[in-house]
């Protein structure tokens, strides 16, 4: 989302439009399915249109295209299968460049899909975007509940968008389709589809966040009704088997007419299956690789130079959408914990936060913002001296270039989320590493450990001393056994990569489909 497709599903919305970021697949993704059978259904679109001022102070349509993660994965497999993508248009100049239907033919220079757009008002973004999917359903499943509101009348519009978008769908549907639907925006979509459509289409659904336990989901008074509307579904996917067991769990426990075997992944409600599966979500690994290598040191220098970055000190990196579940507060204080109690550190290195501005209209977001921001001041107050600052903050949205010059060049990366449905900030770290030198301090609780676990530094966010050791570790760790490290981790994010991932993805829908005829 965003910056690449999944920020900018997630809401971070940051976009280059410089060049699109297309993964190169290999033709099996899409030789199982038929042409112009895929729809593909998200809250964020993979293209934008934008007015911008021209230097002559005329006003011109600009575009802002998918630039890496799945918006970028996809984009290629409608462009060869000709389907159809519906999603929010919300950018300012996607009505006037749209039919009266609301459809733009995409890539804008050689269209070869469409993309149709649905419109939302003020009231719903406020209700179904800020409202219930982000203040109810991203709190709930990340077990953040005391950021976790749920307001009736936001539900209600939820589900008023949910059934715009299945009605949307419905007009695109042929007995061939197959349709797919991304994220919690849409968790009811499915039930409405399958309503109004019957048994015949292929729907299926990932859910990139966690799911919760059943204890913690349980919790929303609307529990039933939004696993009612996700066993539409033929098939859903998660990043890890325990979001996928937790799943099949609240599912029995909630349901009580529904079939469930945990193990095997398979539920039965109302007469119907569904199958739960886990597809570890993978990055475009040779691109990032490719630009990594290609990252010129004049421009890394002249980087550093820009943000006061001391050209002398080693690096240690944070990269995220600046949200609550990404643990940045804690992460800081574990900073100023090592810096206050083995001053030894002090002077040795610096910590640059790469933090993007997200979701600002909802408080608790302002709040996180306001307390980074605090705690970095904190520390460079306390420990900066003239010639280093401790913690720089970068809150501008960086090109890839210059997010590949950070990742090459940083010692080390903390990627330590309170909890997180994968997170692909570790596994662009990895790939970028192509001089096998950097180290990764990665928390249990992203999905992202259950793959890259083995070979990284693992840390518990919430334990500030260990996360503390595990910098000061990183920072002494013997050369042959960073290597040695980072070609393990290398080897798994380049074996699991973004295409891998939409393979197995595709390859279960066609072998579903033909269960299923
Ligand atoms: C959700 C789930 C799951 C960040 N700053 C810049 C920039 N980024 C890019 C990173 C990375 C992306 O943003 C963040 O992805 P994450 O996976 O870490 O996190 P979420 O946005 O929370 O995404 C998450 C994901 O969906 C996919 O399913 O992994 O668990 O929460 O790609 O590179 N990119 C550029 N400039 C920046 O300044 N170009």
């Amino acid at each position: 989302m965003s910056n690449d497709w999944w920020s900018s599903i997630s809401g971070l919305g940051q976009r280059h439009s410089q060049e699109a970021d297309v993964p190169e697949q290999d033709e099996t993704i899409t030789s199982s399915l038929e042409a112009e059978s895929v729809i593909v259904v998200s809250n964020r679109q993979p293209y934008r249109h934008r007015f911008e001022s021209t230097a002559d102070g005329e006003k011109s349509v600009a575009v802002d295209r998918p630039t890496g993660g799945l918006t970028a994965g996809l984009d290629p497999v409608m462009q060869r299968l000709n389907g159809t993508w519906i999603a929010w248009g919300d950018g300012d100049a996607d009505r006037t460049v749209s039919n009266s239907d609301g459809q733009v033919r995409v890539p804008p220079e050689e269209p070869t899909y469409t993309l149709q757009r649905v419109w939302l008002s003020e009231a719903d973004v406020a209700a179904y975007y800020y409202g219930y999917s982000n203040q109810a359903l991203w709190p709930l499943c990340h077990v953040s509940l005391e950021n976790t509101q749920f307001d009736i009348q936001q539900y209600r519009r939820y589900r008023a968008v949910n059934e715009t978008f299945a009605e949307t769908i419905v007009e695109h549907t042929t007995s061939e389709s197959v349709i797919w639907f991304q994220d919690y925006h849409l968790a009811c979509a499915p039930g409405m589809v399958r309503e109004q459509c019957g048994d015949e289409q292929f729907l299926l659904h990932f859910w990139h966040i966690p799911w919760p336990t059943v204890p913690v989901f349980r919790i929303c008074p609307q529990a039933r009704a939004l696993l009612k509307g996700l066993l539409g579904n033929d098939l859903i996917g998660f990043h890890v088997s325990e979001y996928c067991r937790n799943f099949c769990n609240c599912v029995s426990e909630l349901l009580e007419d529904s079939s469930v075997d945990v193990a095997a992944g398979e539920i039965t409600y109302n007469g119907r299956t569904t199958a739960v599966r886990a597809y570890p979500m993978g990055v475009d690994a040779e691109r990032i690789k490719r630009r990594s290598l290609n990252v010129a040191e004049s421009a890394w220098r002249t980087f550093k130079a820009d943000w006061g970055i001391d050209p002398d000190v080693r690096l240690v990196l944070g990269v995220d959408r600046l949200d609550y579940t990404k643990g940045i507060p804690e992460r800081l204080r574990s900073l100023e914990r090592l810096w206050e109690e083995r001053p030894r550190w002090r002077g040795r290195f610096t910590y640059v936060q790469k933090g993007s501005e997200s979701r600002s209209q909802i408080e608790a977001y302002q709040q996180l913002q306001q307390t980074v921001r605090e705690i970095s001041a904190r520390i460079n107050e306390r420990f900066g001296t003239d010639e280093w600052q401790p913690v720089v903050l970068i809150d501008a949205a960086l090109s890839r270039e210059q997010l590949s010059g950070l990742y090459r060049y940083s010692d080390v990366a903390l990627v330590t989320p309170l909890r997180d449905g994968m997170n692909l900030v570790a596994q662009e770290y990895v790939a970028a590493q192509v001089d096998d030198d950097g180290v990764l301090i990665l928390s249990e609780l992203a999905g992202s450990h259950e793959q890259l676990g083995d070979a990284v530094l693992s840390i518990n966010p919430y334990d500030i001393s260990g996360q503390a050791d595990a910098i000061e570790r990183a920072l002494t760790m013997p050369e042959a056994e960073r290597r040695h490290r980072c070609r393990r981790l290398r080897r798994s994010v380049h074996e699991n990569d973004l295409t891998a991932w939409l393979e197995d993805v595709f390859s279960t829908v066609s072998d579903c489909k033909s269960d299923k005829t």
